[in-house]
């Protein structure tokens, strides 16, 4: 399990202020989504996007995450404004109904409106996109594509169900510090609103994965994530994006976006990646730092036999009470 290396990173460079995002993430529906989606990933994982560049990618996250750390709640969340940092998420295009193939794209531009073709890679993408409708369901983190002549990103797209989305850009303009635009994209077609209930475990491909611990607002909140398949510890547990699981939060009510990155074990040094072929698990621990009280839908991306998988997790912050 490798636990003494991941304690000892525990905290330092894991706590994520609410008001950045680090990176990436991954989902399931929450339990209690739509009929039918109880318990499958009601998102997508485009593999071949996500597995494309390997595992030895750059590691750039892992300044950025220290700069991050800086940040109070008290700014404002990340991925609740189109525009932040200089930076502009133009108007999203994709298809307008629900089962429509086709393809998602939009550009980022400056601040003088020109479109961003250069970007520093952080967990080994140069933009991790998520895609989530607003009652929390249907949960998709992908890699689009950058046409590096026009700035444009772009990937293969289909709703699978109507409703309005919010889709998060997740980059660093080279030079410039990570930010999380956010638009919002309505999608024609049936929709039934989710009504994401409390819940701490959740079945997934097989694998059950459960998270303990307490949101707190206001302090690095320590969770645990733990996989297990047919009633069995999964060790094996592979690098992904740089570490050995990823896990975004969103709060409901307004989907501020909180990235965080687990650590994993082993490691050489504080909030360093792990060694190509290395495993890990059952755990992944990790630290999130929410600004409020309030309820927050978390997404969990984890890679084993070469295959990436996304639980869902619903947790209420509760004010602490001395
Ligand atoms: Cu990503």
């Amino acid at each position: 399990m490798n636990t003494a290396g991941r304690l000892g990173l525990y905290g330092a460079a894991l706590v994520a202020a609410f008001a950045v995002a680090f990176g990436t993430a991954a989902a399931v529906a929450p339990r209690g989504a739509a009929p039918g989606q109880a318990h499958g990933p009601t998102a997508g994982h485009e593999k071949q996007q996500d597995e494309e560049d390997g595992m030895n990618g750059h590691d750039a996250h892992r300044s950025t995450t220290m700069d991050h750390s800086a940040h109070t709640a008290n700014d404002t969340p990340a991925g609740v404004a189109l525009a932040a940092g200089g930076y502009t998420l133009a108007p999203v295009s994709a298809p307008a109904t629900a089962g429509e193939a086709g393809t998602l794209s939009f550009r980022i531009l400056d601040g003088s409106g020109t479109p961003v073709t250069a970007y520093e890679p952080q967990h080994e993408k140069e933009l991790h996109l998520i895609v989530v409708r607003t009652d929390g369901a249907r949960f998709r983190h992908v890699h689009p594509t950058l046409d590096r002549a026009t700035g444009t990103w772009s990937i293969p797209w289909t709703w699978d169900a109507g409703g309005s989305y919010r889709v998060f850009t997740d980059f660093a303009a080279r030079g410039a510090d990570p930010v999380t635009l956010a638009r919002t994209v309505d999608v024609a077609g049936p929709f039934a609103p989710a009504a994401p209930a409390t819940s701490a475990t959740t079945r997934v491909d097989g694998f059950d994965a459960g998270i303990a611990g307490d949101l707190v607002p206001g302090s690095a909140s320590e969770l645990t994530v733990t996989i297990s398949r047919d009633g069995a510890p999964v060790t094996t547990l592979q690098p992904y994006l740089g570490a050995f699981g990823h896990l975004v939060a969103l709060r409901e009510g307004d989907l501020a976006y909180l990235h965080v990155h687990p650590e994993g074990a082993p490691v050489a040094e504080p909030g360093e990646a792990p060694a190509p072929g290395a495993t890990s698990g059952p755990d992944v621990r990790f630290a999130a730092h929410v600004p409020t009280a309030g309820r927050y839908l978390l997404y969990f991306d984890f890679q084993v036999d070469g295959s990436v998988h996304t639980a869902a997790f619903v947790l209420d912050a509760k004010a602490a009470h001395h």
